[in-house]
């Protein structure tokens, strides 16, 4: 079975875990606590030299990039629903797992730790660094939001796992306080789609990065 090794509030580690839910491939969770720091311990580090979550292992193999995992867990469980082969769908999904990694991870990024990870350590959000994110943000955002125009999800017609990894940098919309006003189409496929799937519900992850709901 697979191992994984990851802390289930990060952005990376819950993209994996609802991906691997949705591609049907069953794990082994390895807790590392990200908040005391453990991805950056010398046995972490033997496998993900990043000092980052998430890494996999399987059998003697070891992966990291969480998109990269993604689309190993696809191909191993052969769900070609998630991950379709057709070339060019593929090359679709693809696509929009790089743009997430490179373009769309670093932008909401911003968000989440001005917004949700200074102040629960005790800070507060520095307004000239969000002021100086927004005009990147709203150029991705609707770039997700003129592709998502008319559909359910992003590739195909169902969920893909490129659905999971563009979810993923905004699984706390609402505490990141991310500008989505201006762009509906992608405000209606995260509530009405992602936000829908089983695989997203058993990964949710509270305001104040914790698994367990709030009290009532
Ligand atoms: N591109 C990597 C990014 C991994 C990453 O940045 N992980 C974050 C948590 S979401 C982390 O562990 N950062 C290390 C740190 O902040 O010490 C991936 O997709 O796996």
């Amino acid at each position: 079975m697979l191992k994984i090794y990851a802390d289930p509030i990060t952005v990376n580690c819950r993209k994996v875990l609802a991906g691997l839910d949705l591609i049907g491939e069953p794990y082994e969770l390895v807790h590392v606590d990200y908040f005391t720091g453990q991805q950056k311990e010398p046995a972490y580090m033997a496998l993900n030299p990043n000092a980052s979550v998430p890494a996999m292992v399987d059998g003697d193999f070891v992966l990291w990039e969480s998109n990269a995992i993604l689309q190993y867990a696809a191909d191993k469980r052969g769900n070609d629903a998630v991950y379709p082969r057709d070339l060019q769908t593929r090359a679709d999904v693809n696509r929009w797992l790089l743009w997430e990694s490179s373009s769309w991870f670093p932008s909401c990024y911003v968000f989440l730790v001005e917004n949700c990870v200074k102040p629960l350590l005790g800070g507060s959000a520095d307004a000239s660094v969000l002021q100086a994110q927004e005009a990147q943000f709203h150029k991705l955002a609707s770039i997700l939001d003129a592709r998502l125009a008319g559909r359910d999800w992003v590739a195909g017609a169902g969920p893909t796992i490129a659905d999971i990894a563009l979810a993923a940098p905004m699984h706390l919309h609402g505490w990141q306080q991310l500008p989505l006003a201006q762009h509906q189409n992608l405000v209606r496929w995260m509530t009405r789609s992602v936000e829908q799937l089983p695989c997203w519900k058993k990964t949710t992850v509270y305001q104040g990065f914790t698994t367990t709901p709030p009290a009532a």
